[in-house]
């Protein structure tokens, strides 16, 4: 047992037990905020609601001494020193939810680093996310591997209960799927052609939620990325909030992670909102990425 792995668990504990009530919550929240994230994206009204509860949640955890979310533009200081035995947690409270509109997946991303952000992936200790589908279900990644837990209501009692179904995922050891984000033209011409490959070989499995699509990866095997666009070379998802996360998630469950170089853990960020190429999953085909990407 680590220093970190009462606050880990006091962490999903408590994103836990926001999960239902932001679920509740999102029928009469599909619409849009009329503001802005730090990212230049229009907020939904979902999005904010899921930003405040997760704030109001975690600031509650003793050892969470930073909160740092995609939805706001710098980090909130709830407790002690971050680095001298407080931790930051970085969230995307609600990711995908632009599928708000046609009720398709969604999931909360979080973070906790054992340093203030901007911090390198190295520095997180652990990582997990809610998936919102027909079951809501958390994945948490620590030094003691990766489980997968369904997440429910406790009867008629305020509380969650956290049920592992598995607690040992790995990767499956061959590649079935795969789901890339973004417009082909607007791909560079090397991953277009990288992309012309995978085709061939997997079957695609793509809706728009990086939480729902990793977890398909996750689940069959095979190789998600939202890659660099031409006009946008740093791709679209955050380093911080997504990519750290999802990376420190798959390469715990043996798989692999890259920013198109190197592994996404390895990128050394100047700013919380800076965005990442990302590309996880199994290690062939991300071996095999950076091999074309580099030619
Ligand atoms: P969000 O956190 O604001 O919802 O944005 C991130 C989402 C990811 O879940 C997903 O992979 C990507 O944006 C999809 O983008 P696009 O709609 O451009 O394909
Ligand atoms: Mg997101």
């Amino acid at each position: 047992m680590t220093d970190a792995d009462p606050v880990v668990e006091a962490v999903f504990d408590a994103v836990a037990a926001t999960a239902p009530e932001i679920r509740d919550a999102l029928p009469g929240r599909r619409v849009e905020s009329g503001t802005e994230n730090p990212s230049g994206e229009t907020v939904l009204a979902g999005d904010v609601y899921a930003d405040e509860l997760l704030l109001e949640a975690l600031s509650a955890v003793e050892g969470v001494g930073s909160f740092v979310s995609e939805e706001r533009p710098e980090a909130i200081d709830v407790g002690g020193a971050v680095g001298e035995g407080a931790y930051a947690v970085a969230i995307d409270p609600l990711d995908g939810s632009s599928n708000l509109r046609s009720n398709n997946t969604m999931g909360t991303v979080v973070g906790v680093y054992d340093a203030p952000l901007p911090a390198s992936g190295r520095d997180l200790v652990a990582a997990g996310y809610v998936l919102y589908g027909p079951i809501t279900t958390m994945i948490v990644a620590d030094d003691r591997g990766v489980r997968e837990e369904v997440v429910e209501r406790d009867g008629d009692d305020p509380g969650v209960t956290r049920s592992v179904v598995d607690d040992d995922l790995t990767l499956p050891d061959e590649p079935t799927v795969y789901g890339f984000g973004g417009r082909v033209p607007d791909w560079p011409a090397a991953f277009r052609e990288y992309a012309r490959e995978v085709e061939d070989e997997l079957k695609l499995r793509y809706g728009g939620s990086m939480v729902g699509d990793v977890n398909q990866v996750v689940t069959y095997g095979g190789v998600f990325a939202y890659p660099a666009l031409v006009d946008a070379p740093e791709g679209k998802l955050r380093l911080s909030f997504e990519a750290n996360p999802i990376a420190y998630i798959v390469e715990s469950m043996g798989g692999a992670s890259s920013d198109g170089s190197g592994s996404i853990l390895d990128v050394e960020p100047d700013g919380i909102h800076d965005r990442v190429p990302l590309h996880v999953g199994n290690e062939g085909p991300i071996d095999r990425l950076e091999a074309a990407l580099d030619g």
